[in-house]
């Protein structure tokens, strides 16, 4: 079987790690996520790498070179709930297989490769987002530790139960002397690389991403009997909220803004909604714009608020400027895709990557891969052999030019 063919069978079996049978949803930490780290271990050993698993939970395989700087290549192997196959898993598994590559040909590179996959990126069980690059890059906040999950789990506890040690996360700051950057494969989540015809093409700059939770607090009460007047409903309060944040976003030009999840107490037919909890996801590839239209949307919930005689709590959870990918990785990668005959494109990413945490330590840059109507986080994501196979040369191209360099 070919690499690239090996590359969507370990996707396909990735897949099967899931704490939702019948759906993908590997959280951070889970047993699924055991699972999943059992396979890609087994993956990184037989492409020769030694493997090492660090205290937050991220997947660690190295194969030395012959200098002592290092190339970090990776992606992340957590999932958002009743996702994709690719998300994630293809860009650690494409590294995989361009190791693969080298040490089938017994071939070392004057640098060493390190292949992260992440323990969490989407932020599916604790809502904080890049945990597992944010250990590597040292720029995790312990307070995170302290955040629970819909079971009441503790994260550090669920951190120990994993096997890690969460007193000891900020060892797992890279301190592996040089690193010469760091490159992730990924899929485009996105319809451009479909509408223009290409397999692949190189990330220009990730959009900047707010995070908030925001709770309005009114006054449960009986459907029956409480005049409409009279209500204080914290559900209509964030439904006007939501849509809001839709029209906000619809004005600017290249803004996203997402009301993604919302919780509803006491959730029951006959009782006017005392409480609503919701997410805003805002971005932009500007932040100037981004920071704008999100504060002028927390204004506006304080006026939702206030008009519906609701209070509201605004809690900020994560904030990433945008980010610009290396001019030497993107030219390099650019270089490499040319000489697979392709066109080289290059775009802005809407979607986050660890490559945006990655970028505090390393310069960055992000090889796109093509997926079917650019639909990701669902289960219909899907990409084809055949692009999966150049993404492989391209990457192990960029890695014969990094050689040069
Ligand atoms: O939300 C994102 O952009 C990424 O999938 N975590
Ligand atoms: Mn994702
Ligand atoms: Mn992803």
């Amino acid at each position: 079987m070919t690499l690239p063919r090996i590359i969507i069978e370990r996707c396909h079996y990735l897949a099967e790690c899931t704490e939702e049978p019948g759906a993908i949803t590997r959280p951070f930490a889970s047993d699924a996520m055991q699972c999943a780290q059992a396979l890609v271990g087994d993956w990184m050993g037989e492409a020769g790498m030694t493997v090492t698993r660090d205290n937050i939970g991220n997947l660690r395989g190295r194969y030395g070179g012959t200098g002592d700087a290092t190339l970090l290549l990776g992606s992340h192997i957590d999932s958002v709930r009743d996702a994709g196959k690719y998300d994630g898993p293809l860009g650690v598994i494409v590294a995989i297989a361009a190791v693969q590559r080298l040490h089938d040909a017994d071939r070392r590179l004057p640098f060493a490769i390190e292949v992260l996959a992440f323990a969490d990126e989407e932020g599916l069980r604790y809502g904080s987002t890049y945990l597992g690059s944010r250990a590597a890059a040292g720029k995790f906040d312990p307070r995170d530790l302290e955040r629970v999950d819909a079971a009441g789990i503790k994260m550090a506890e669920a951190i120990r139960a994993f096997g890690g040690d969460p007193e000891r996360i900020d060892e797992d700051r890279w301190r592996g002397g040089d690193l010469l950057g760091y490159c992730e494969v990924h899929i485009e989540q996105g319809p451009v690389l479909e509408a223009r015809g290409l397999p692949v093409g190189v990330v220009s700059a990730i959009a900047g991403q707010s995070r908030f939770e925001i709770e309005f607090i009114g006054m449960a009460g009986h459907a029956g009997t409480v005049p409409m007047d009279h209500r204080r409903d914290a559900l209509a309060g964030a439904a006007e909220f939501a849509l809001a944040a839709e029209a906000a976003a619809a004005t600017q030009h290249g803004m996203v803004a997402t009301v993604g999840k919302l919780e509803v107490e006491p959730g029951v037919a006959n009782v006017i909604p005392g409480r609503s909890k919701l997410t805003l996801d805002t971005r932009h590839s500007d932040d100037k714009t981004r920071v704008d239209v999100t504060d002028a949307l927390l204004t506006r919930a304080q006026s939702i608020a206030k008009t519906r005689r609701l209070t509201v709590e605004i809690r900020p959870v994560s904030e990433n400027p945008a980010v610009h990918c290396s001019p030497r990785l993107v030219s390099l990668l650019t270089q490499a895709v040319k000489e697979q005959r392709v066109e080289p494109a290059q775009l802005p990413s809407g979607a986050g990557h660890d490559a945006v945490v990655m970028s505090s330590l390393a310069d960055v840059g992000i090889l796109f891969v093509r997926c079917k109507g650019g639909v990701s986080h669902n289960p219909a994501e899907s990409v084809t052999t055949e692009d999966v196979a150049v993404a492989l040369d391209v990457l192990s191209r960029f890695l014969e030019l990094l050689a040069k360099q």
